[in-house]
C-alpha cells in the first residue's frame, strides 16, 4: 500500500511530547498507548500505524525498512551511526546534553582513563577526537554509580538539570553534543513513499514551529 505508513515511536519520556506533534498532523492512536500492552497501534488515519518500542530499537527498525519513519533522541541516533536514515526534522523535544562527568574535584587519574557509558560508540569517537586513549566500560544504566564505586574515572551520560549528577557527587566536565529528538525516515521509504511522507514532514514542521513560537 503506497499510502500505508509505519511510524516507530520511542516509548518513555519522549513519547509524551511526540504524540501531540502527530496529533497536530491529524494522526492519533486509536487506543491509549500508555495503558495498552500492544506494540502496534492503528491510528485515526487508515493505513497509518504506530509502533511503540525501545528508543534504541527505533533506528534499527527504520534503517531496515521495517518501519518507514520514526522518532528518536539524537543521542540514540549518534550511537547507532545513522546508516540508512535521513534526519529531515528536529522536533525540538526532550532536550538535554550529552556530557563527560566526573566526581567533584577529582584529581587526574595518573593512568589511562576509564570511562563508563551506555554510549560506547559516542565515547570512543569523542575521546579519539581529543587524542586521548581511554578504556571504555559498557554499562546499561545508572552510570552515576560507576565513579562512586571506583569502576570508572568518568562517565558519559545525559544531563538535563544536573540534579542527578549533584545527588551523586558528580559534576559535568565537557559537552559532547546538545540533544533533542529527531524525525528519521528510512532511505528506501523516502523514495518509495515520498508523496505520503513529504507532506507529513511539512505538517510536523509546522507543529514544531507553532510550539516554538508560543
Ligand atoms: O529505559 P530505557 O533504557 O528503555 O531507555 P531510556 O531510559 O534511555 O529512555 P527514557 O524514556 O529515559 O528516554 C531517554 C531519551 O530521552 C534519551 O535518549 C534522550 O534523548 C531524552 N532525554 C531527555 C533524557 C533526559 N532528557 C534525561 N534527563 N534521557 C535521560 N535523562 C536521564 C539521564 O540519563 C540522567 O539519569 O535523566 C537523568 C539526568 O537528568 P537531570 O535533570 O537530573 O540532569
Ligand atoms: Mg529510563
Amino acid at each position: 500500500m503506497p499510502n500505508s505508513l509505519t511510524i516507530a515511536l520511542s516509548k518513555g519520556r519522549i513519547l509524551k511530547e511526540t504524540l501531540p506533534l502527530f496529533a497536530s498532523a491529524g494522526i492519533e492512536p486509536l487506543e491509549d498507548v500508555y495503558t495498552s500492552r500492544k506494540l502496534v497501534f492503528e491510528t485515526t488515519q487508515p493505513g497509518v500505524r504506530f509502533l511503540v518500542i525501545r528508543a534504541t530499537d527505533v533506528p534499527t527498525y527504520v534503517s531496515y525498512g521495517a518501519a518507514d519513519m520514526g522518532v528518536a533522541g539524537k543521542d540514540v541516533l549518534l550511537e547507532h551511526g545513522g546508516g540508512g536514515l535521513y534526519e529531515p526534522l528536529d522536533l525540538q523535544i526532550s532536550k538535554c546534553r550529552l556530557m563527560t562527568c566526573a566526581p567533584v574535584g577529582a584529581a587526574p587519574a595518573g593512568r589511562r582513563l576509564r570511562v563508563a557509558s551506555k554510549f560506547v560508540n559516542i565515547t570512543k569517537a569523542y575521546f579519539a577526537e581529543q587524542g586521548q586513549q581511554v578504556d571504555i566500560i559498557k554499562l546499561y544504566g545508572a552510570m552515576e554509580l560507576a565513579p562512586i564505586l571506583g569502576l570508572a574515572d568518568q562517565i558519559v551520560d545525559i544531563v538535563d538539570t544536573g540534579n542527578t549528577l549533584r545527588a551523586n557527587g558528580l559534576e559535568p566536565l565537557a559537552e559532547i553534543a546538545t540533544i533533542s529528538s529527531r524525525l528519521v525516515v528510512g532511505q528506501a521509504s523516502m523514495k518509495l513513499k515520498h508523496g505520503r511522507i513529504g507532506p507529513l514532514i511539512e505538517q510536523l514542521s509546522a507543529a514544531v514551529n507553532a510550539i516554538q513560537g508560543r
